[in-house]
C-alpha cells in the first residue's frame, strides 16, 4: 500500500533528518521532492501545491530552524499535514434514532460495492449488530446470488425480490423500500443496501440511487470507489456527491499496488470523510479508516493501533492485560512466544501484520517473509524443555546443539531464534509503552527510535 509514495517521501525527508540545521536551501529542496512524490502519487496538482506551501510554512517558522532537532520536526509537519489531508479526525457511521440504521451503498461498476456490502455485515456483527442487507441490483441476476452468497458467509439475511421464475424482479426502488420494512418488522438494526453500478457516471443510474435515497432516507450514503483509479475516483466520488450528497467515502483495493492519490485527495477535494478502507477481497479485510494510523503508515512508521487491535481480536481481554503486564515487566518467555504465535498464524500474513511495526514496515519490503519460517521457529522451541522456554539465557552451546539436533536444523538456526527473540522483547517493550499512553503515537518519539 502508497509503498512508492512511502519510498519517495522518505528519500525526501531523509536529507533533513540527519541535518544540524535547517537552511532555505535544504528547505526548498526537500519541499520540491516533498510535491513530487506527492505528483507521482497522483495526487491533485492543487492539493500537493497547498500541502507542502502548509508543510514550508510551519518548517520556517523561526522555532523550527533554531530547534533542537529540526530534521525531526520537518517530519512531524509532513506527517501533521498528512493527517490534515486525510481528514484529520475519524469519523464513524451515522446511526438512527430509531432502528433500523439504513445504510445506502453507491459507486461504479466494478468498484467492490457488494463486496463492501457483505465486508460491513461481517464487521457490525462481529461488533454486536444485528445488520441485513438488501439486494438493489436487480439487473443482473448474478449480482443478487452474490450477495446471497455473501450474506450466507456472514450469517445475516438478505432481502431480495424474485419472481416466480426465480428471477429477480426489476424494481430497484421497491426492493429497498420493503427492505427497510422488513428488517423493521425482523428487529434488526441495520439495513445495507446494495445497488446497482454502471461502467460510466450515467444518468439513469444516479436517478436510480437518488429515487432510492427519496424513498428510503438513508442516515447514511456511502460512495464506494476503487483506489487504483487515482484522479478518476475523486472526480466521480464529487459527480456522485454532487446528486447524492453522500456521508462518506469507501476506498476499496488498498491492497493493491495503488499509488496512493485517490486517497490523498478525495478528502479534501469532495469534503467528505474516507470511513472505510478495502484491503482484500476476503470478508475480513476491511478497516476503519483513520487518518493519523494511514499517515504513520505512509512515513512508514507502522501503525501500531491497527496492530494492537488486530491482536486484540485474537486474545480475550484478560488474556491480553497479562500478556501486556509480561511486555512491560519483560517477563515473556519462548513459551508466551511460542502460544502467541500460534494465534498470530491466525491473524493473517506474517509481512502484513510485521509492515505494521514502526521502523520494520520498510525493512519488510525488501525481504520475503516466509509464512513456513514459523515452522522452524515452532521446531526450535518444542525442541526446549519447558525450564529453557522459560529462561532462555541459559541456553548454552551445548542445549543449542541437543536444540538444534532435536529440530533437524543447525545451531546457528538456535542463535538466529534466540536473537530474533531478544529483539523482539526489546520491540513490545516499546510498543506496549506507546500503547499505554492510549493516544496516538507521536511520530518523532517513533522516529527516534529507528
Ligand atoms: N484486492 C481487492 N479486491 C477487491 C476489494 N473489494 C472488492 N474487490 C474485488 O473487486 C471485484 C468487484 O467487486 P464487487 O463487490 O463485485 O464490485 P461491485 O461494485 O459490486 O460491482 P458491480 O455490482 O458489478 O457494479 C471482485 O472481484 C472483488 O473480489 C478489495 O478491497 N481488494
Ligand atoms: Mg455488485
Amino acid at each position: 500500500m502508497f509503498d512508492t509514495l512511502s519510498d519517495k517521501l522518505d528519500a525526501a525527508l531523509k536529507n533533513v533528518k540527519g541535518e544540524g540545521r535547517i537552511n532555505d536551501l535544504n528547505i526548498a529542496e526537500t519541499m520540491r521532492e516533498v510535491r513530487r512524490a506527492l505528483l507521482d502519487a497522483d495526487v491533485n496538482y492543487q492539493v500537493a501545491k497547498d500541502f507542502t506551501n502548509k508543510v514550508k510554512a510551519h518548517v520556517t517558522d523561526e522555532k523550527v530552524l533554531q530547534a533542537v532537532n529540526p530534521g525531526q520536526q520537518f517530519v512531524k509537519h509532513v506527517y501533521d499535514e498528512l493527517v490534515y489531508l486525510l481528514g484529520d479526525v475519524h469519523v464513524d457511521l451515522n446511526q438512527a434514532k430509531r432502528p433500523p440504521t439504513v445504510i445506502l451503498v453507491a459507486g461504479l461498476q466494478g468498484a467492490g460495492k457488494t463486496t463492501f456490502v457483505g465486508k460491513l455485515a461481517h464487521f457490525l456483527k462481529a461488533k454486536g449488530r444485528s445488520p441485513m442487507v438488501a439486494a438493489a441490483d436487480v439487473y443482473r441476476p448474478a449480482a443478487v446470488d452474490q450477495l446471497e452468497t455473501l450474506a450466507g458467509q456472514v450469517g445475516v439475511p438478505v432481502f431480495a425480490i424474485r419472481g416466480a421464475d426465480g428471477v429477480p424482479v426489476k424494481d430497484a426502488v421497491a426492493v429497498a423500500e420493503q427492505a427497510v420494512a422488513e428488517a423493521r418488522r425482523m428487529g434488526r438494526d441495520t439495513i445495507i443496501i446494495d445497488t446497482a453500478g454502471r461502467l460510466h457516471v450515467d444518468e439513469a443510474m444516479m436517478d436510480e440511487v437518488v429515487a432510492i435515497k427519496k424513498a428510503t432516507e438513508p442516515d447514511e450514503i456511502l460512495f464506494v470507489v476503487d483506489a487504483m483509479t487515482g484522479q478518476d475516483a475523486v472526480n466521480t466520488a464529487k459527480a456522485f456527491n454532487d446528486r447524492l450528497d453522500i456521508d462518506g467515502v469507501v476506498l476499496t483495493k488498498l491492497d493493491g499496488d495503488t499509488r496512493g492519490g485517490a486517497a490523498l485527495s478525495i478528502r479534501s477535494v469532495v469534503e467528505k470523510p474516507i470511513k472505510f478502507a478495502g484491503t482484500g477481497e476476503k470478508l475480513d479485510a476491511l478497516t476503519e479508516f483513520y487518518p493519523d494510523r494511514m499517515a504513520q503508515r505512509i512515513l512508514g512508521m507502522g501503525d501500531v493501533v491497527s496492530f494492537v487491535e488486530k491482536a486484540q481480536e485474537q486474545f480475550d481481554a484478560e488474556e491480553a492485560e497479562k500478556l501486556q503486564r509480561k511486555f512491560r515487566t519483560q517477563e515473556f518467555d519462548l513459551q508466551d512466544f511460542y502460544d502467541q504465535l500460534q494465534k498470530i498464524k491466525n491473524m493473517g500474513s506474517l509481512k502484513d501484520l510485521l509492515g505494521m511495526i514502526p521502523g520494520v514496515g520498510k525493512a519488510i519490503k525488501q525481504i520475503d517473509v516466509d509464512d513456513e519460517a514459523f515452522r522452524h521457529i515452532e521446531a526450535l522451541i518444542q525442541s526446549m524443555t519447558p525450564v529453557e522456554r522459560a529462561q532462555p539465557e541459559i541456553i548454552n552451546g551445548s542445549r543449542r546443539r541437543r536444540i538444534a539436533k532435536g529440530a533437524g536444523m543447525e545451531v546457528q538456526d538456535v542463535n538466529a531464534l534466540l536473537k530474533q527473540f531478544r529483539e523482539m522483547k526489546k520491540l513490545m517493550k516499546t510498543m506496549s509503552k506507546l500503547q499505554g499512553k492510549g493516544r496516538a503515537v507521536d511520530p518523532t518519539q517513533l522516529l527516534a527510535g529507528r
